[in-house]
C-alpha cells in the first residue's frame, strides 16, 4: 500500500498547476470530470481544449485492474511487449471463473482444482512482471478496487466494463479490452475519443424502500442502453452528497449498462467516511487539502444546462423503487407499475429465485438492509417462498457481515451463501433443471439481464433490482408482491406487511478479515517462469496476426448477417465458455453463435458460400479460413454492447473475419477491433443494411488510401449478378490506421521492444 501512497501524492501534486492550465484552456469553469482528465494528460499542463465526442486524446492512468477471464489474454499480449515489469501499478483479480453449485467453500475448493493451470498461469505472470494478485475467493474485482485501491481524482482503467464502479470513490475508472491494459502496463499513453458529458443533477433524499439502484435503474430507463454513449456521466447536487460511498459507486457500476464511458462523483464527507472505514484515513486526508479540485466548480452545478451536454435531474424524495428487466437492463419499471406489467405481458409471475449480491450490490449497506428483511422474515413467521443466494463482493465484507449476524440471519430464511465472485452474473451456476429451458422469472440485484445470461436459458425472465427489493420479493415468492402497499399471509394464517429496510453505511464495530487473499509480487521477477503447456486446452501462447496486404479485400464471403440485439455475450457467450479465455482457438469455438440470422431468424445456423449448405457459425467460418476466403460480419445498433472482452473482437480476427459492418458500435468493442488490426465500419447510411443479401460477395475499397475521417466504399455484389455500391464511415485516426496496416496494435509495439 505504501506504493500507493507515493503514487496519489504525485498525482495530487499535478493538479493544482494542471486545473488552472485547463481552466484558461477551456475558458471556463470546469466540471469534475473534465478536471480528472485535464490533470492525467499524458503531454503534461493543457495547451488547448479538447471537443468533446471528437478529439482523440492521450492519457496516462494511474493503474490497471484485470480480472481472471480478461486477464489472461491481456497478460498473453503483455508478455510480448518486451518490458520486465509493469509501467503503472496494476492487479489481478480471481473472480469469474468460480462455479456456484452448492455455497462457499465447496464451490470455492472445485474452482481451484478445476481452474489450478490458469490460476498458476495468473499467479506466476503477475508475480513476474510486479503485479498484484488476488486469489481466488478474494472477491470480485470491483468491490476489492473501491476497498483498496480507488481514490478521489485518480485515473484507472480495468479489463471488465463494470471498471466504473470506483467512480463512487471519485475516481475516473474506465473499462477497456486487454489490448489497451497492455499499453498501459507497457508504459505507453491511453487514447481515448474525448468523452461528452452528461449531467446529473440529484435533489432531495431517499428513504424507505428506496436505495442507490434505484437511481441507475431510473437514469436507464430514461437513456436506454444507448443512450450514454461516448459520455461520462458526471453526479452533483444535495442528493448527490446524501449517498453513501459504496451506494454511489452502485449506480456508477451500472452507468455500463447505459453504455456510458464512465460515471462519477464527487468528493465529500461520504467518499472521506469510507475511505476512513476501510483503513485509508491517510487518503482522506490527503484528498481534503485539494478538495475543492476533487469536485467541478460552483457555477457548474449552479447552471448545469451551460456546461454539460445533457442534464437530468431526478428529486429522491420522490424516486420510487424500480425493477428492470426482462432481458435488457433498461426496460425501467417503478414498483408500482411493475405488477402490472407482468400480468399484461404474461411474464412468470411466480418467482423462482432471488439473487443478491455481485460487484453491483455487495456492500455492508446493501447486505444490512437485505439482512434487516430476512430478519423481519424469520420474526414475522413468514417462510421465503423463493429460493435465495448472497454473493458478497469480497473477503473483507463478508467476513464481517459474518462477524456481525448477517450470514445467520440469512440462513434462517433459507438463503445459501455463495463464494466472493460473480458465480450466477456471468453464467457461472449450475442451476439445476435450466437444461429443461422452462419459462421462469428470477431476480438479481446484479446490473445486467440479458437472455440466457446467468443460467443459459433463453425463457429464463431475469430481473434487475436493489437487494433490499429483491429479497422483498423473495420472501413473497411472488413478482406482482408491492412491499410497499401489500401483506403476505404468514405461517399461522395472519396477514402481515414488511417494514422498511434498515442498515448501515459502514459497519459500527470496522470492517475486520483474517485473510483478504492477496499476494504481493517479487521485488525482482526476472528468473521467475511463466508455464505455458504447449498441450493445454485453456492456454495458449499467442501468434501474431498477419499485417495488411496492402490492397483493396475484394470477394469477402457475408458470414453472418445479425438482427437486433447483438451483446458481446451473443459473439462470444461467458458461461460454460469462460473455460477458454487464454486460448484462443477453443474460445473461437463460440463466435457468434449466440447472434440471430437476419435471414432465418436462427441462431447459429448460416448459410455456408461455398458448400451452399446451413452450418454453425464458427465451422463455416473455419471453412472459408481454410479456403483462404476472407468474411465479414454484418451488424445491427449498438453492436458488441455489454462486456469488455476483448475476445469479441479477437476470434473474428483469429478465424479470417476482415471487417465488421454494423448501424453502430458500442465503445469498448469498437476499439477492441481497431486493436486488433480488425475494420470496424457503419452504414453511412443505415438503412444500406437492408440492401446485404444472404450470397453477397462484397468488397472494401478504398483501403490504399485509408485517411481518418473519409469514408470507405462498399460494393455488394449479389447473386443475379446486380450490385449495390454503398459507403462506409470509420472513426480511425491515424495512429489507429497504423493498427489496421500492422496487423494489430500489438504488432507495432513488438516491433518497437
Ligand atoms: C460481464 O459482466 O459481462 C463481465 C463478465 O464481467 C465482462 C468481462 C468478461 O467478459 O470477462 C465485462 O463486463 O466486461
Ligand atoms: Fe462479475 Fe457480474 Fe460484476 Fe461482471 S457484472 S464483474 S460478471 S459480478
Amino acid at each position: 500500500m505504501a506504493f500507493d501512497i507515493e503514487m496519489i501524492k504525485e498525482v495530487y501534486a499535478r493538479f493544482p498547476e494542471r486545473i488552472a492550465a485547463a481552466r484558461k484552456a477551456v475558458g471556463k469553469p470546469l466540471t469534475l470530470t473534465e478536471k480528472i482528465l485535464y490533470a492525467h494528460l499524458t503531454e503534461g499542463p493543457a495547451s488547448q481544449s479538447y471537443a468533446r465526442g471528437k478529439s482523440y486524446v492521450d492519457f496516462q492512468p494511474d493503474r490497471v485492474a484485470m480480472q481472471d477471464a480478461t486477464a489472461q489474454m491481456a497478460l498473453l499480449q503483455f508478455m510480448q511487449a518486451g518490458r520486465d515489469k509493469v509501467a503503472v501499478p496494476s492487479t489481478v483479480h480471481c473472480d469469474h471463473l468460480i462455479q456456484a453449485e452448492i455455497g462457499a467453500e465447496k464451490d470455492l475448493n472445485k474452482a481451484k482444482d478445476k481452474n489450478k493451470e490458469v490460476y498458476d498461469f495468473l499467479a506466476s505472470v503477475s508475480n513476474k512482471y510486479g503485479i498484484g494478485f488476488w486469489k481466488p475467493g478474494a472477491g470480485i474485482i470491483h468491490q476489492v478496487v473501491l476497498e483498496n485501491y480507488a481514490f478521489p481524482g485518480g485515473m484507472m482503467i480495468g479489463t471488465d466494463s463494470h471498471t466504473p464502479n470506483a467512480g463512487g470513490l471519485g475516481m475516473i475508472a474506465i473499462g477497456v479490452g486487454g489490448a489497451d491494459a497492455c499499453d498501459v502496463m507497457a508504459g505507453l499513453p491511453w487514447e481515448l475519443k474525448f468523452p461528452k458529458l452528461i449531467g446529473v443533477k440529484l435533489t432531495g433524499k431517499m428513504s424507505g424502500w428506496t436505495s442507490a439502484k434505484d437511481v441507475i435503474l431510473k437514469v436507464a430507463g430514461i437513456l436506454t442502453v444507448k443512450g450514454g454513449t461516448g459520455a461520462i456521466v458526471e453526479y452533483f447536487g444535495e442528493g448527490a452528497r446524501s449517498l453513501s460511498a459504496t451506494g454511489k459507486g452502485t449506480i456508477c457500476n451500472m452507468g455500463a449498462e447505459i453504455g456510458a464511458t464512465t460515471s462519477i462523483f464527487g468528493y465529500d464527507e461520504k467518499s472521506a467516511a469510507y475511505l476512513q472505514g476501510t483503513g485509508r484515513a491517510d487518503i482522506a486526508a490527503m484528498a481534503d487539502a485539494i478538495a475543492a479540485h476533487l469536485t467541478g466548480d460552483d457555477e457548474v452545478y449552479a447552471n448545469p444546462e451551460q456546461y454539460f451536454d445533457q442534464v437530468i435531474e431526478i428529486n429522491l424524495s420522490e424516486l420510487e423503487p424500480h425493477v428492470n428487466g426482462p432481458f435488457t437492463p433498461d426496460l425501467a419499471w417503478p414498483i408500482s407499475k411493475f405488477a402490472a406489467a407482468v400480468k399484461e405481458n404474461g411474464w412468470p409471475a411466480k418467482l423462482d429465485v432471488g439473487l443478491i449480491g455481485s460487484c453491483t450490490n455487495s456492500s455492508y449497506e446493501d447486505i444490512s438492509r437485505a439482512a434487516s428483511l430476512a430478519q423481519q422474515a424469520v420474526d414475522k413467521k413468514l417462510n421465503a417462498k423463493s429460493e435465495y443466494t448472497i454473493t458478497p463482493g469480497s473477503e473483507q465484507v463478508r467476513f464481517t457481515v459474518e462477524r456481525d449476524g448477517f450470514l445467520d440471519t440469512f440462513g434462517k430464511m433459507g438463503g445459501v451463501v455463495l463464494a466472493n465472485a460473480c458465480g450466477p452474473c456471468i453464467g457461472q451456476w449450475a442451476r439445476h433443471g435450466a437444461e429443461k429451458q422452462e419459462k421462469n422469472s428470477i431476480i438479481t440485484s446484479f446490473n445486467r439481464n440479458f437472455a440466457k445470461r446467468a443460467d443459459g436459458n433463453p425463457n429464463t425472465h431475469a430481473f434487475v433490482a436493489s437487494p433490499e427489493i429483491v429479497t422483498a420479493l423473495a420472501i413473497a415468492g411472488d413478482l406482482t408482491f408491492n412491499p410497499l402497499t401489500d401483506t403476505l399471509t404468514n405461517s399461522e394464517g395472519q396477514q402481515v406487511k414488511l417494514d422498511e429496510p434498515r442498515g448501515l453505511e459502514l459497519p459500527a464495530k470496522g470492517f475486520a478479515v483474517e485473510d483478504a487473499g492477496y499476494q504481493a509480487p517479487a521485488e525482482d521477477g526476472s528468473s521467475v517462469q511463466v508455464l505455458v503447456s504447449p498441450t493445454s486446452d485453456r492456454l495458449q501462447l499467442l501468434d501474431s496476426f498477419p499485417a495488411w496486404e496492402g490492397t483493396d479485400l475484394k470477394g469477402l464471403k457475408l458470414l453472418i448477417k445479425a438482427k437486433g440485439k447483438c451483446t458481446t455475450d451473443h459473439i462470444s457467450m461467458a458461461g460454460p465458455w469462460l473455460k477458454y479465455r487464454g486460448h484462443l482457438d477453443n474460445i473461437s469455438n463460440n463466435m457468434l453463435i449466440g447472434a440471430v440470422n437476419a435471414f432465418n431468424d436462427a441462431t447459429n445456423k448460416v448459410k455456408n458460400q461455398l458448400s451452399g449448405e446451413y452450418g454453425e457459425v464458427p465451422a463455416t467460418q473455419r471453412h472459408y479460413k481454410a479456403a483462404g476466403i476472407g468474411s465479414i460480419v454484418v451488424g445491427d445498433e449498438n453492436y458488441g454492447e455489454g462486456s469488455s472482452r476483448e475476445h469479441a473482437a479477437m476470434e473474428p480476427r483469429f478465424l479470417g473475419v476482415r471487417a465488421i459492418l454494423v448501424k453502430s458500435f458500442a465503445r469498448i468493442h469498437e476499439t477492441n477491433l481497431k486493436k486488433q488490426g480488425m475494420l470496424a465500419l457503419t452504414f453511412a447510411n443505415p438503412a444500406d443494411y437492408e440492401l446485404i443479401q444472404e450470397d453477397d460477395a462484397i468488397d472494401i475499397v478504398g483501403l490504399t488510401e485509408f485517411a481518418p475521417g473519409k469514408p470507405l466504399q462498399i460494393i455488394l455484389n449479389h447473386k443475379d449478378g446486380s450490385s449495390n455500391t454503398i459507403l462506409a464511415n470509420h472513426t480511425y485516426n491515424e495512429g489507429q490506421i497504423e493498427w489496421f496496416k500492422a496487423g494489430s496494435a500489438l504488432n507495432l509495439i513488438k516491433a518497437k521492444a
